[in-house]
């Protein structure tokens, strides 16, 4: 297989030629070339096998120890004014950057294979959808793009029909962390990632080409590009309305994304539609229309239960791709929340100890196609994408930020975007535990300066007819010993339920300077297990922990200068004044 699309031809044989592989296979995402690649990945010990009686078509793979979590360090935005790339990014001139990882590139691909990956994001048939085309010497990534795009020939055709495709170039290089950057260039729509086999940051599509090339791409033309779930919500009567939700890294989104309502809302069906990413587009009716760019889920493994997401559990037990986890006696993957049997081996291979750590890598991943989840939306193919009645933004804080708050509007919902603060995950190297801003828990991944980010929000809401409704969550609330307030998983869909009633007018509020919260009867708490004195702590505001709050705030914005959109700058002060 070749192509005759000159652009894409060129690109390869260039790439070929620097690089200088053994081979070059283009991929067409037959399960045929699937299974191919897998024998020579367990052959070559790339992959190792599960137990295939109760874990059909399993497997694992062990990272280096040393690249198993985003490096966000090494990740730049190379626009040639680094005023663009905003001081949310780090910046390198293009010209700059491309000598520095073309030098690494140079004959990296010697006695190794160059797979041609083309990919669509999105329904391969949706006007929404965009295409790339990853260049990788790594046939992990390669059986990784297949589950989380919609990889092969198809997208291809479309490729040359559109003539149009990011271009993502990817090596392992040496996989050492001094030799390892991932660079954008927004302007070009191409990124050259070397270094890393980690998903975040080898799998192309995702983070980089699906959330900071696009963000680029949807500011120019008028949409989102955002670090969203979005799930369907069936009431008892049938009828199904959609939330998008973002929250950083590691924060929950695939578990709400998949959530099994608790007994006491039994009646109620959720539909995933995606878990990470929602490109989010006006329709003509006025409202906001999301499709999932992606085709599967990445998940972070540990902590998924038969009794916290049993969807989720079911879902992993074939045809999955373990990468990190440890494995117990009997060669099945194990995890921590897995509650059942006991690894014998950790993430490293090593004999388990726990002296060593936990058995499974904390940012240890599963990778799966969505269509294994029993409640995969069947709107999450439709081209036209599911009309959201809410967004919804969150951050893992241990203080102040109450359970859940409504914005009066859409500019204050951007500055409630802009405002989130969040505890930092195994997701990205680096220390956990941190308290940092992430606004619209896009830090990591938008590609262009923030202050314009924000500014393009404020411009997509005012061409909304019909907005959807603005809310923050904190499911992570704890008291001075570290207990969890609320319980999260299941029962976040009764604060979901309130958020459906106030996008119809109804569900009861008390009005505070930050927003609105829920008044003490106006979530539905029946069968649930929290005390009073917790519930008062979930829902109440402490005006002098946030003048606080709001003074960081305040400053944190100031550091994007002049180019804060001055609506948002007015709302900061509507809502400073209100708290004083
Ligand atoms: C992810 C992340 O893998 O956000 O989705 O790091
Ligand atoms: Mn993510």
């Amino acid at each position: 297989m070749t192509t005759g699309n000159q652009a894409l031809k060129q690109w390869v044989d260039d790439v070929a030629s620097h690089t200088r592989p053994e081979r070059i296979h283009w991929c067409d995402g037959s399960a045929a070339e699937n299974r191919a690649l897998v024998s020579e990945m367990l052959a070559d010990g790339t992959l190792h096998t599960l137990d295939q009686k109760r874990w059909p078509n399993c497997y694992l793979h062990r990272s280096a120890t040393n690249d198993v979590a985003r490096v966000e360090h090494l990740t730049f935005i190379c626009t040639e004014n680094e005023n663009d790339a905003g001081p949310n990014n780090n910046w390198m001139a293009p010209d700059e950057a491309h000598r520095l990882v073309d030098g690494l590139f140079a004959g990296c691909m010697k006695g190794r294979t160059l797979y041609v990956v083309p990919y669509c994001m999105g329904p391969i048939d949706s006007a929404y959808s965009r295409c790339g085309v990853e260049i990788t010497d790594s046939p992990y990534v390669v059986a990784n793009m297949r589950i989380m795009t919609r990889m092969g020939s198809a997208a291809l055709k479309r490729i040359e029909r559109e003539n149009s495709f990011v271009k993502g170039l990817h090596s392992t290089g040496e996989l050492d962390p001094e030799k390892r950057y991932i660079m954008h260039f927004p302007q070009e729509l191409s990124i050259k990632s070397i270094g890393s086999g980690y998903g975040g940051n080898a799998l192309l599509g995702k983070k980089c080409h699906a959330l900071r090339i696009a963000s680029n791409q949807a500011r120019q033309e008028g949409w989102l590009a955002e670090h969203m779930l979005i799930v369907g919500l069936q009431d008892p009567t049938g009828r199904t309305r959609y939330i998008a939700a973002a929250f950083p890294s590691a924060c929950g989104k695939t578990n709400l994304a998949m959530l099994v309502p608790p007994k006491s809302l039994a009646e109620w069906k959720i539909w995933t539609v995606g878990d990470d990413i929602a490109w989010l587009h006006p329709g003509d009716d006025g409202r906001l229309y999301a499709i999932n760019p992606e085709s599967g889920f990445f998940g972070v493994v540990p902590g998924t239960g038969r009794d916290t997401n049993c969807n989720a559990f079911d879902m992993i037990h074939h045809d999955t791709i373990f990468t990190n986890v440890g494995v117990t006696a009997d060669n099945e993957p194990w995890w921590e929340g897995r509650d059942e049997s006991a690894p014998a081996l950790d993430w490293q291979g090593r004999p388990f100890d726990a002296s060593n750590g936990p058995a499974a890598h904390p940012n240890s991943r599963f990778t799966v196609s969505a269509r294994q989840n029993a409640d995969y939306s069947p709107l999450a193919d439709d081209p036209r994408g599911v009309p959201i009645s809410a967004i919804v933004f969150g951050g893992r804080r241990r203080e102040l930020a109450p359970l859940v708050y409504q914005a009066r509007d859409w500019k204050h919902g951007v500055l409630m975007g802009a405002s989130v603060a969040s505890e930092t995950t195994a997701a990205a190297a680096g220390h956990v535990g941190v308290v940092r801003r992430d606004p619209m828990a896009m830090k990591p991944f938008c590609g262009y300066n923030f202050a314009d980010y924000w500014a393009h929000w404020l411009q997509v809401g005012a061409k909304l007819k019909n907005p959807p409704h603005m809310f923050h969550v904190n499911w992570f609330r704890r008291d001075g010993d570290g207990r969890f307030l609320w319980p999260g998983f299941g029962d976040n869909l009764r604060v979901l339920r309130w958020i459906l009633d106030r996008c119809e007018g109804t569900g009861e509020a008390t009005h505070t300077a930050i927003g609105d919260l829920p008044t003490s009867d106006a979530l539905n708490l029946s069968g649930l297990d929290v005390s009073q004195s917790d519930m008062d702590a979930l829902l109440s505001v402490n005006p002098a922990a946030w003048r606080d709050e709001l003074r960081s705030v305040g400053e944190y914005l100031d550091s994007y200068g002049d180019r804060l959109p001055p609506e948002l700058r007015a709302e900061y002060a509507r809502i400073t004044a209100e708290l004083s």
